[in-house]
């Protein structure tokens, strides 16, 4: 049963029970109806008390079902509260730790409801850009006000149920054990009548229209391409502009509008995504991980200074080793400075900036790290000194260490053979700024142990990164597609576009930033340098010669005032380089191209195509373990439009065979080699299949 229903003296208690959250799926529903029903027909029983077993009231209608036909079947949400609202004896709602979505829909419409302290409440849905669409929009504002409904249920944001012990939300905080309070609450109204309904109050605000209207322009400049946000100030409108029951149907119009949006889809991938990237079939949930009470970081540079940051803002102590004291000093100095710089913000208080600096220390000698848990290797991507960091860590590291490696496209699994432990060798690849960046790729090696990763997925998310685990490859999951990607843009440069007109649609089409603006940011010397190598090694993949032109005039980025872009002083704004752009229509004459208008459609085409492609055999290889990790690496590491779900996703919702069908007709043009498709995604397209 996923409700529990029992009776304790005159009052009938119904115990949500749907592990992990109580969500409100067609059986919980349906179970609740019951309960209800069973109570009303008592006559021993005076009033019904419903809560949550486990470790929510509830979090809600149940996310995964809203793709199936049983997220409406009866009976539905709004059937379920109807029935509470319309019962003959009080219901009471006795809510703790998380009442959000449907759940706090069902709490509102009890007659009652009691909380313990710290329990979070709020509606959500605008986080899956969707509005809650059983009844809070219109309920919410009759007992909190509209005003801190419209923020509550705009920002989604959870407030503790004591914050709102004065309004009309709640009737009482209990601080002691929840279930004896309620208990008592139930005996002390169980003969009141009328009973209450939240349907019944009016919401009051004078000069309603101004608010609304101030409301509407406010969230339309903030809300960028997601239609819910509006839509949320809509409905809530209505709670003071329509009469009730009209207000509810409004509310269900918009949630099913909402719904059906790739947008919200898009979302509720995300977050379904991220919960699975954690998930490692040969690694049970419940296997044992190390215990990591202290860190050290090899390298104290922007990158190891980012690293360090994580661990200390987590509560894990750590200590930064640099070969030279001058390197060490300006590390820990900008670490301070960051932290200065929260704390100027009014983000940090003195007392936790002193804790986060009295967590960090420094060393020359490798020595003094051996005794921490884990060791994370931050220092330049080359395999030669790679090769002399992790011998130097064999040797002083504890047994039972985790030794990580940053690297971010070199092969693990050499890392970890210049060790005598590759049991304990492991990926752990940040992207930059570190401590700021959610992604976290975790390079699973060959021989890594399985307490190694499961230790290091934990870690990750102590440290509140999105941890991808990634197989061994050439560049992992992101840098490998990315590869492809970039590959693209300076093709796309030497064919005819400009970095600007690249630049511009991609981020039109949502990216964060576009592939000039970004190498600009990161320095454009760590891709030429990574090309140097791929000439070598790899000598029939072919490059756009442009970049490498770029860096042999020292325009590293923004790190030397010129890149792609101009730059000025003190600026971070790209402007258009005459130089650059004279430099990219020569080189275009130089090799016999002749330049041609590019659409930003084929802009977009081939740079996220190529993404797609790379990432279908990245699957296919079992680099990556689902099509979801592989959008989650995107959408929290490389500034992938969250809207659009991911580069799988977004094939998915293009449609694999349109996708084939653009790739076929690109495979005719210049360079088409890079676009043969990868079997999986030719298979996909063929069986009607999708890679989500
Ligand atoms: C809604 O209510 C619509 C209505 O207005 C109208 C309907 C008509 N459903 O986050 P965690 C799973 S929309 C199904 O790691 P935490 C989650 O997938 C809903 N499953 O834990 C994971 O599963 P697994 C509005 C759900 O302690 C497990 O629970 N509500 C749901 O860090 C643990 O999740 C929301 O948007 C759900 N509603 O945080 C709330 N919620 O173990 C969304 C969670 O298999 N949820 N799961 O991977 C949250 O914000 C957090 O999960 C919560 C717990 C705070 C509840």
């Amino acid at each position: 049963m996923t409700a529990e229903y029992q009776v304790n003296g005159a009052v009938a208690i119904i115990t949500l029970n749907n592990p992990p959250v109580n969500g409100l799926g067609l059986s919980t529903r349906t179970a609740v109806v019951e309960g209800v029903r069973k109570a009303l027909a008592d006559d021993a029983v005076k009033a019904i008390v419903l809560t949550g077993a486990g470790k929510a009231f509830s979090g809600g209608a149940d996310i995964k079902e809203f793709n199936s036909p049983s997220a409406f079947a009866e009976p539905s949400l709004h059937t379920l509260i109807n029935v509470v609202e319309g019962a003959s004896k009080p219901v009471i709602a006795a809510i703790h730790t998380v009442c959000m979505g449907g759940g706090l829909e069902l709490a509102l419409g009890c007659h009652y409801r009691v909380a313990a302290i710290g329990a979070q409440i709020a509606l959500p849905e605008v986080k899956l850009g969707i509005l809650p669409g059983a009844g809070g929009t219109q309920r919410l504002p009759r007992v909190v006000g509209l005003e801190l409904a419209l923020n509550m249920i705009v920002s989604g944001t959870p407030v503790a149920s004591e914050k709102l012990a004065k309004t009309a939300l709640f009737n009482k905080i209990i601080e002691g054990d929840l279930m004896e309070g309620a208990l008592a609450f139930a005996a002390s109204i169980a003969d009141a009548r009328p009973l209450p309904k939240v349907r019944d109050i009016k919401v009051d605000y004078p000069n309603y229209e101004a608010f609304l209207q101030f409301s509407r322009n406010t969230v339309k400049a903030m809300s960028g391409p997601y239609p819910a946000p509006l839509k949320c100030v809509e409905a809530v409108a209505a709670s003071v502009t329509k009469k009730f029951d009209d207000g509810i149907k409004f509310e269900r119009d918009l949630f099913i509008e909402l719904v059906q949006t790739t947008e919200s889809k898009a979302l509720r991938h995300a977050f379904f995504g991220e919960r699975a990237a954690s998930k490692i079939p040969d690694v049970p949930a419940d296997t044992p991980v190390r215990s990591i009470k202290s860190a050290a970081v090899i390298g104290a540079g922007t990158m190891g200074g980012g690293i360090a940051m994580n661990f200390v803002n987590a509560g894990i102590p750590v200590m930064l080793l640099e070969t030279k004291q001058e390197a060490l000093d300006k590390g820990i100095a900008t670490i301070r400075k960051n932290y200065e710089n929260t704390m100027k913000k009014g983000k940090l208080t003195q007392e936790k900036f002193d804790q986060r600096v009295g967590m960090i220390s420094g060393t020359l000698n490798y020595a003094d790290i051996g005794q921490a848990d884990i060791v994370v290797e931050a220092v330049f991507e080359d395999m030669g000194v790679k090769e002399t960091v992790f011998k130097k860590l064999d040797e002083v590291m504890k047994q039972g260490a985790i030794l990580a490696s940053n690297t971010s496209t070199l092969d693990v699994d050499q890392i970890a053979s210049f060790t005598k432990r590759p049991q304990d060798v492991i990926g752990t690849h940040f992207f930059s700024p570190a401590n700021v960046m959610k992604l976290l790729e975790i390079v699973r090696g060959k021989a890594t142990a399985k307490d190694v990763l499961a230790t290091t997925l934990a870690l990750s998310k102590k440290i509140k990164k999105t941890g991808v685990v990634s197989g061994v490859c050439d560049g992992f999951i992101g840098n490998r597609m990315i590869e492809q990607y970039s590959r693209q843009a300076g093709f796309l440069i030497e064919e005819g576009a400009l970095p600007e007109q690249v630049d511009k649609a991609v981020e039109k089409f949502g990216f964060a930033m576009g592939p000039f603006r970004m190498g600009d940011l990161a320095g454009n010397d760590i891709g030429w340098y990574i090309r140097k190598r791929r000439y070598l090694e790899k000598p029939e993949i072919t490059y756009s010669k442009t970049a490498d032109l770029l860096c042999e005039l020292g325009r590293y980025g923004q790190k030397t005032g010129a890149g792609w872009y101009d730059y000025k002083a003190g600026d971070r704004k790209a402007y258009p380089s005459a130089l650059v752009n004279d430099m990219i229509i020569k080189h275009s004459a130089d090799i016999g191209v002749e330049r041609r208008k590019i659409s930003d459609q084929e802009i977009i085409e081939r740079l996220v195509y190529s993404l797609v492609n790379e990432a279908a055999h990245i699957l296919e290889e079992g680099i990556a373990m689902r099509a979801s990790d592989i959008d989650m690496v995107y959408l929290t590491g490389y500034g992938f439009p969250v809207f659009r779900g991911g580069p799988m996703f977004y094939a998915d919702t293009v449609g694999l065979p349109n996708v084939l069908m653009t790739m076929e007709k690109l495979a005719k043009g210049r360079h088409g080699d890079a676009w043969k498709p990868a079997p999986l995604l030719v298979k996909l397209a063929a069986e009607g299949k999708t890679f989500n």
